[in-house]
C-alpha cells in the first residue's frame, strides 16, 4: 500500500508541470504557517520546497553564514542553483516572519524569485491574532490580484473542508502508532508523511489515505513486543532522516511518534467551518507550536500527553544546528519528558555526514538505558 504513496508522489511531480501548463498558481511555502486554504480558494497549488539535503548548502555559503540552519541554508541553495524543481515550478513563494535566519534568508530570495513574506506575529494573544488575521486578509488580496482570482465564501469552504479531512487523517494514520506494537515502521511513517506534502491532487490523496488507514487496521496484531518506543521532537527531520531515524530503527527500537513539521505540527487542529472562516484559519494556524514563539508552553504538555498515549520510553529532540529557538526549549522538554516518566536526549546536528559515527554511538547509549 506504502507504493501508491510512492507512485502518487512521482507521478503528481510530473503533473505539477501539467498544472502549470493549465495555468495554475503553484505557490512555493517552507513553512507549517503558510496558509494553504487561501492559496487553494485562490484556485492554486501550495507545493513544498526543497531543503533537506546538504548538496546545495556549499552553494549558500557564498551569501550566508556557515553557522546558520542548515535548513535554511539548503532551502536558499536550492533556490539559486535552480535545482528544485518545486522551485523553479512556483509563481510566488510565501515566507513567514519566523526564525531570524529565515526572515533574512527571504530578503535575499527576493533577488532570484518573487517573495510574499506574510508576517507571523511572534506571540499567541488577542493582538496577535488580530495582526494575523490582518495579515490574511492581505495575503488574499494579494493572491486575488496576482492570479486574478476571486476567493469566495464558498470556494474557501470548499478549501477549508478539504484541508481539515486531510488532516483529520494524517492524524488517525499517525496515531495507529498508539498501538503495541506500532503497525507502521517510524522510517515508512515519515517517507509516507513526506511524500504526502507532494501530493497534489487532495482528492486522490484523501483516498489512497483512506486505503492505507482501513489496511493497516486490519492487519493490527496484538503481539508482547519489547521494542523501546521513541517519540521525535524538535526541528523538521527530512534533512537527517538517514542518520537519525533510519539509525534508531537499525540500533532495534521503534519511532512511534513525530511531533515536528513533518509530523503532528502540520495536522493537528482544525479550521472551525462556521462563522468567519478568515478569523479561523487564523486561530488555527497561531495554535501551532512551534519554538518561534513567545511562550511556547503547549509543546511542553503535547510531549508529556503524547508520552503517555504512545506508551513511549524516550524522547529525542533534534536541534539543528543554529536553531537556537529549539536549542533553548530543550531544557523544557526535558524536564516535560521526565515528569510524564520518559527518557530525553536532545541531538544537536547539521546534513552532514560527519558526524554519523558520533549519532550512532549516542543513540545506542540512549537505547540501552531505555
Ligand atoms: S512551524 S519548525 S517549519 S518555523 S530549524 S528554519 S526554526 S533555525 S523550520 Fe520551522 Fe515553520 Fe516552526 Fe515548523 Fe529556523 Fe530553527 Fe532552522 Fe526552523
Amino acid at each position: 500500500m506504502r507504493m501508491d504513496f510512492d507512485k502518487l508522489k512521482k507521478r503528481n511531480s510530473f503533473e505539477l508541470q501539467n498544472l502549470k501548463a493549465e495555468g495554475k498558481p503553484i505557490v512555493g511555502t517552507f513553512c507549517t504557517y503558510s496558509p494553504k486554504e487561501l492559496i487553494y480558494a485562490a484556485g492554486g497549488v501550495a507545493v513544498s520546497l526543497c531543503a533537506n539535503d546538504e548538496s546545495p548548502i556549499n552553494i549558500a555559503h557564498k551569501e550566508l553564514p556557515r553557522n546558520l540552519c542548515p535548513l535554511i541554508k539548503a532551502s536558499y541553495g536550492y533556490a539559486v542553483s535552480k535545482k528544485c524543481p518545486y522551485m523553479n515550478a512556483s509563481d510566488i513563494i510565501v515566507g513567514e516572519t519566523t526564525c531570524d535566519g529565515k526572515k533574512k534568508m527571504y530578503e535575499l530570495l527576493a533577488n532570484h524569485k518573487p517573495v510574499y513574506v506574510l508576517e507571523l506575529p511572534n506571540m499567541t494573544n488577542k493582538r496577535s491574532l488580530a495582526l494575523w488575521k490582518d495579515e490574511l486578509i492581505s495575503f488574499k488580496e494579494f493572491l486575488q490580484e496576482k492570479f486574478k482570482a476571486k476567493i469566495t465564501q464558498e470556494n474557501l469552504l470548499e478549501a477549508v473542508k478539504i484541508q481539515n479531512e486531510e488532516r483529520e487523517l494524517m492524524c488517525e494514520l499517525m496515531e495507529l502508532n498508539k498501538a503495541i506494537p506500532s503497525p507502521i515502521k517510524g522510517s515508512e511513517l515519515h517517507e509516507i508523511l513526506f511524500a504526502s506534502e507532494f501530493i497534489y491532487d487532495k482528492k486522490e490523496k484523501i483516498k489512497t489515505l483512506k486505503a492505507f488507514i482501513e489496511a493497516t487496521k486490519q492487519n493490527l496484531e496484538a503481539k508482547i513486543s519489547d521494542k523501546k518506543r521513541i517519540i521525535i521532537t524538535g526541528c523538521p527531520s527530512g534533512g537527517v532522516y538517514e542518520k537519525i531515524i533510519k539509525q534508531i530503527e537499525n540500533l532495534g527500537a521503534d519511532v512511534v511518534a513525530f511531533e515536528n513539521c513533518v509530523g503532528t505540527k502540520n495536522y493537528r487542529n482544525l479550521v472551525e467551518e462556521k462563522g468567519n472562516l478568515i478569523e479561523n484559519i487564523a486561530k488555527r494556524y497561531l495554535e501551532i507550536p512551534c519554538s518561534v514563539m513567545y511562550k511556547n508552553d503547549k509543546r511542553a504538555q503535547i510531549i508529556k500527553e503524547f508520552i503517555k498515549e504512545y506508551s513511549a520510553d524516550g524522547v529525542i529532540d533534534i536541534v539543528l544546528s543554529g536553531c537556537h529557538t529549539y536549542a533553548i526549549e530543550t531544557n523544557k522538554i526535558r524536564e516535560a519528558s521526565k515528569e510524564a516518566g520518559a527518557n530525553y536526549m536532545s541531538l544537536e546536528t547539521d546534513y552532514s555526514r560527519q558526524d554519523s559515527g558520533q549519532i550512532r554511538t549516542r543513540l545506542e547509549a540512549f537505547i540501552e538505558l531505555l
